[in-house]
């Protein structure tokens, strides 16, 4: 039987993580107040969210051998996990200052702490050149060595893209509704969410246990990218409709003029004159503007329309799900427990 990890228990390895890069920048003979500075950045930025994604390789190596991981086993899953929560990291400071958020797991975002501002750019970088201090350290004799680094650089690439399409179709100047789209939609979420938030997981779990073949990585990916695609667009759901207390978040996509999956329903399903309100509001850097988007999502149903695509959606993936076939080393309940931890999430 699988052993399912705990919060408590996968923050646990992070100490350990954390003295192998220190010790790593002290090589350099770093001076301590920027020892002290990467420490913090490091404790700030990649502690303290859910981490789903990074408890999810363990969860996955477990589930893939059918049986609670021995220490070491579970050390090693666990450093991966932590390398994925990096690589998110290193994504959200940078995200938060392009998409000028102000809040991020309830605290002020790090370009927004005291004495930080675009210091955080470097942190950013650093954030991510951890990933590749730890995978050497710890991974250079693996057989997969070399599969996991491009693993690494080729998810990074992906989500990067996603990022750049996210930023290019809102602009900060032009609204221009006639940009969105649900097929651009579809691009965007994909490669800015789905790649690093799923698929990365899963093909670490696979690559650690050195069971990774074309085939079921292929298996893994065709399940996992419409998966990542249902989390981005409660991701964009909740921009709106959750909660800032449960999401540890304010919402921006209005006024950053985001291709949201909010503004693309509202689009299938408007009057002219509503339209008109659409234009004369959305992408504006301005509260009441907000306001009156806010008002017309609930006008047009937004959250009863958005309930149904999810019922919708979750009976796709399930079907998607049981069509697995177990023989080439997946195991349908991977995909089974990553389903239920985001089914109707509220944060
Ligand atoms: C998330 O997009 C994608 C990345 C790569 C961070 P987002 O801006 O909707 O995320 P959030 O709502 O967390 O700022
Ligand atoms: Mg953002
Ligand atoms: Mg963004
Ligand atoms: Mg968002």
């Amino acid at each position: 039987m699988a052993q399912k990890t705990t919060l408590k228990e996968f923050e646990s390895i992070f100490p350990k993580l954390e003295e192998l890069l220190l010790d790593h920048a002290k090589s350099y003979n770093l001076p301590q107040k920027q020892l002290d500075w990467y420490k913090q950045s490091l404790e700030v930025n990649a502690v303290g969210g859910k981490c789903n994604r990074g408890m999810s390789v363990p969860d996955s190596v477990s589930v893939l051998v059918g049986r609670p991981l021995t220490e070491e086993e579970y050390f090693q899953a666990a450093t991966l996990g932590w390398m994925t929560e990096l690589l998110q990291a290193f994504f959200l400071v940078s995200d938060d200052i392009m998409d000028s958020s102000i809040t991020r797991r309830g605290k002020p975002c790090w370009y927004r702490q005291e004495g930080v501002g675009m210091v955080a750019i470097n942190d950013a970088f650093m954030l991510e050149a951890a990933i590749y201090t730890l995978l050497k350290k710890l991974f250079r004799s693996h057989p997969r060595y070399v599969d996991f680094l491009e693993l690494f650089h080729e998810v990074t690439f992906q989500t990067e893209m996603g990022q750049l399409c996210d930023l290019l179709t809102a602009p900060e100047d032009v609204v221009n509704l006639d940009n969105f789209s649900m097929d651009k939609y579809h691009f965007i979420v994909i490669y800015k969410t789905a790649y690093y938030s799923f698929y990365l997981p899963v093909a670490l779990a696979l690559l650690q246990l050195d069971i990774a073949t074309p085939e079921n990585l292929k298996q893994a990916e065709d399940i996992l990218i419409p998966l990542g695609e249902y989390f981005q667009i409660q991701d964009d759901y909740l921009d709106n409709f959750g909660l800032p207390e449960h999401i540890g978040k304010i919402g921006t996509d209005i006024m950053d003029n985001k291709c949201s999956w909010l503004v693309n329903q509202a689009l299938a399903i408007v009057t002219p004159e509503q339209r008109q309100i659409l234009e004369e509001n959305y992408g504006r850097k301005d509260k009441d503007k907000e306001t009156v988007i806010k008002k017309l999502y609930d006008d047009l149903n937004l959250k009863q329309i958005y309930e149904d695509y999810e019922e919708k959606r979750v009976g796709e993936i399930r079907s998607l799900i049981d069509k697995i076939d177990e023989s080439k080393g997946l195991k349908k309940e991977v995909f089974e427990t990553f389903l239920n931890k985001i089914y109707k999430r509220s944060k």
